[in-house]
């Protein structure tokens, strides 16, 4: 354990930073986590195993915190590490170009995205959806949340039950559920 620990001393010697552990057996990385981890005034030290991972007591003496990027299994903790830090990261003020975007669209409301299109209009015989340049704002925002309510539905229903709906979002769900039968 001796020479882990010491590369853990000599970038955070008083214990200042969060230290955390990426392994396949740690707490599942979600926004939620990655939002608080955004807010981590000190910033953090990513520890990263490779072959079996390391000595379970430097786990217990030197780290604050166990994270799993999901339940697979990859050859070395780098790779979380990158995408931790890129979650955080995007999170953070000024490193979006457009800080509007940034409020406006990562402000996560647990649905999936609606679709997006580009120019143009028409492409391989598929067209854009003329709401989109109908330039009508709320009727172009009104469809692309129902699209991701019916594609959350679709594809995920099991983040409905913790996402943010409002009554008309409530309404949609139920007629799309009822014109399944
Ligand atoms: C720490 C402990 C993270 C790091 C064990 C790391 C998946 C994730 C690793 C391991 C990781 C994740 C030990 C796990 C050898 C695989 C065959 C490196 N894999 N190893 N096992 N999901 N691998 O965040």
């Amino acid at each position: 354990p001796d020479p882990v620990v010491s590369a853990i001393e000599a970038v955070d010697p008083e214990h200042k930073l969060k230290r955390i552990y990426l392994s396949p057996k740690g707490k599942q990385l979600k926004q939620g986590l990655v939002e608080d981890l955004a807010k981590e005034e000190n910033g953090l030290l990513l520890l990263c195993g490779d072959y079996e991972g390391i000595d379970e007591r430097i786990i217990d003496l030197c780290i604050d915190e166990e994270i799993s990027i999901g339940d697979y299994v990859l050859t070395g903790g780098e790779l979380p590490a990158l995408i931790l830090a890129d979650s955080i990261s995007r999170m953070l003020p000024g490193v979006l170009a457009n800080e509007d975007a940034f409020t406006l669209e990562s402000h996560y409301s647990g649905l999936l995205e609606h679709p997006q299109y580009t120019r143009p209009f028409e492409w391989h015989g598929e067209k854009v959806p003329e709401v989109l340049i109908s330039g009508h704002h709320a009727n172009i925002q009104k469809w692309q949340r129902e699209q991701s309510l019916k594609r959350t539905l679709e594809r995920r229903p099991d983040m409905l039950a913790k996402a943010e709906l409002s009554k008309k979002d409530k309404e949609y769900l139920d007629k799309l559920k009822n014109s399944e039968d």
